[in-house]
């Protein structure tokens, strides 16, 4: 192994296929911690050690130490799940968790506050319940991303099926899961990793896959992506994109977000074959020395994208055709109810920063299990931090609606900003944040309504994301609106998004107070409101009037071709 690697690839490669130590670190009942490594470790088996930020310092006044949990994140490609599992999931965080669920910005759910001694049973426990965490977090195929509006109902499920597949296909084949977690038995004689090998991925890996002309996965912030093309309701195969992502951090202009690359059209039964080979490509050229410069976006700009394409290729076994057009027309959900060609209705239901709980005026957490009582399709988490009931028979779309409506769980009460808002975690479970965001965004949506209101915008849609630091989980670089956590009530300020995340922002004023972000959002919805031309949305004035420099040339066009540039 080259010297120079980072501690992380040591780690993976003496952890006999993701084992370390993490059985005598979950028995080890002196600390509430797990040792350094399996630390690391553990991300691969779908969670993170983290403490509770809020007492951090008091607890260090104190010589004690830290408030240690756990998060665990599930893996559940394209977000479905079934109202049984809903509701094992519910009595899971309620027992074992902290009485909340957290929807993500990927299509699942974690659990929070989880205490060590808990983690074993809790994992056990979603297991029996179909569902598991493998490769929810570390240096593998994140949980795919698939559209889960189901309102083109034979293409979509189609698709969703390629992206549950290609979830499969990319999982890491390790028994160390089972060992661990679920009692298996231990492997006897060699074990492999036919896709990863024993160091696994230089970084973390993300697919997504969109069905246009809605791009609510945001596919182009994903390392790997497709989008379907369809001859009516027959999928015909898709336009493949790869290089996509968000993290930057703040002073280092050598991290940056960026945009995917088209590569080409497949069929689809060449979409597997693709997907190996961009995440093989990118495991044997990824850089193992800086894991700040280790996603594949960076790859792709080191190698250059003909030199990345023509790898891709000769792995694949294929050469791809020109890309198909496809227009995207929004990101993303789409609330309240839609009927699928196949007649069954889907209802889009709103939940503030993903967060269910109860909660005074919005009792999501009993909202919810009540719906999965009585429903009998599915649900579908979005990748906007939301949850569609889907599949509900036009008789029962009333009961539905009568409890969503009782529970706060409908989106018609919200103003159009706030629909769109959304905001990563951040305190006080996140180790990254440097600024609030999930529990700070409300609030301050309340000022920038009335802002809006009092230049009347107040029924202007306008995609806003909070994130508490520059790594970008709720993807505020391609929103109208992006503000970035900085330091403690602290936020850069981007504009420029156009509202199909096919167009990155840019920075526009740094380190701004809640004040100061105010009095620049007023000064510019007034001159929205003065100048604006018919149709035009807020990312794409700012671009106009010259409030941000010109992104030059945009990453991606609403089309066909290629695109270039994206930082
Ligand atoms: Fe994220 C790390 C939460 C989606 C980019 N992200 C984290 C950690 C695990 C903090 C950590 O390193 O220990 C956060 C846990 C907070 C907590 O207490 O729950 C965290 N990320 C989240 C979630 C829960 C945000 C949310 O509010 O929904 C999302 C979970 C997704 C999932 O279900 O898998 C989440 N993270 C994203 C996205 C959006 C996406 O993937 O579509 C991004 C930007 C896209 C990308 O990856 O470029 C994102 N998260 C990051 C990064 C920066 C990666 C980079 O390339 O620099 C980190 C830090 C890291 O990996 O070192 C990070
Ligand atoms: Fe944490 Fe930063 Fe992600 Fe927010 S953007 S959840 S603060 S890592």
């Amino acid at each position: 192994m080259d010297a120079r690697v980072n501690e992380n690839e040591l780690i993976k490669a003496g952890s006999r296929y993701l084992r370390g130590t993490l059985k005598e670190s979950i028995a080890d009942e002196l600390t509430g911690a797990l040792a350094p490594a399996d630390a690391q470790l553990c991300k691969f088996h779908g969670f993170y050690e983290q403490d509770d930020r809020d007492h951090r310092q008091d607890r260090a006044e104190r010589y004690l130490e830290p408030q240690y949990d756990f998060m665990l994140r599930a893996r559940l490609p394209g977000g479905v799940c079934t109202p049984a599992q809903w509701l094992a999931i519910d009595g899971i965080s309620s027992t074992l968790g902290n009485g909340t669920i957290r929807l993500t910005t990927r299509q699942t759910f974690q659990f929070h506050g989880i205490l060590k001694r808990n983690l074993k049973p809790l994992i056990q426990g979603i297991n029996q319940a179909m569902i598991d965490s493998i490769g929810g977090c570390g240096d593998v195929n994140r949980n795919v991303l698939c559209n889960p509006n189901p309102v083109q109902s034979a293409l979509h499920a189609q698709v969703h099926d390629w992206a549950r597949r290609i979830s499969e296909h990319l999982l890491p084949r390790t028994r160390a899961y089972h060992e661990i977690w679920l009692d298996g038995e231990p492997v006897e004689g060699a074990e492999s990793e036919p896709l990863y090998g024993e160091t696994y991925l230089p970084r973390k890996f993300k697919t997504a896959v969109a069905v246009p002309p809605h791009n609510d996965v945001d596919v182009y912030t994903n390392d790997l992506g497709f989008i379907a093309i369809a001859d009516g309701d027959r999928l015909s195969g898709f336009n493949c994109l790869a290089g996509g992502g968000m993290g930057t951090t703040h002073g280092d202009a050598g991290t940056y977000p960026r945009l995917a690359d088209t590569l080409g059209f497949v069929a689809p039964d060449q979409v597997l074959a693709v997907a190996e080979a961009v995440l093989t490509t990118q495991r044997d050229f990824g850089n193992r020395t800086s894991r700040r410069h280790a996603r594949l976006k960076y790859t792709i700009d080191r190698m250059g994208l003909d030199a990345f394409k023509a790898e891709v290729q000769r792995r694949a076994g294929l050469r791809f055709a020109p890309a198909r057009p496809a227009v995207f027309t929004d990101q993303g959900d789409r609330y309240g109810w839609v009927q699928g060609t196949d007649g069954r209705k889907h209802l889009t239901l709103y939940l503030e920063n993903g967060r269910v709980a109860d909660r005074p005026g919005a009792p999501s957490m009993t909202g919810l299990r009540e719906l999965a009582r009585v429903h009998q399709g599915d649900f579908r988490i979005t990748p906007n931090q939301n949850l569609i009931v889907a599949g509900v028979a036009a008789d029962r779309c009333a009961r539905i609606e009568s409890i969503a409506r009782a529970h706060g769980l409908l989106a018609e009460t919200r103003s159009p900003i706030r629909q769109s808002a959304i905001a990563c975690v951040a305190f006080p479970t996140c180790p990254q944040a440097m600024a609030e965001a999930e529990r700070y965004f409300p609030e301050l949506l309340d000022q920038i309504e009335r802002l809006a209101a009092d230049h009347g915008l107040g029924d202007c849609p306008i995609v806003m994301r909070m994130t508490g630091c520059p790594n970008g989980c709720a993807r505020p670089f391609v929103a109208e609106v992006g503000l970035v956590g900085k330091g403690p009530g602290r936020y850069n300020l981007l504009f420029g998004g156009d509202g199909t995340g096919l167009r990155l922002n840019r920075l526009y004023r740094e380190n701004l107070n809640e004040s100061e972000i105010l009095t620049v959002l007023d000064g510019l919805f007034r001159r929205f409101a003065a100048a604006r031309e018919p149709g035009e949305r807020l990312g794409d004035f700012s671009l106009r009037v010259g409030l941000v420099s010109s992104v030059g040339r945009p990453s991606v066009t609403n089309s066909a071709e290629v695109p270039h540039d994206t930082h």
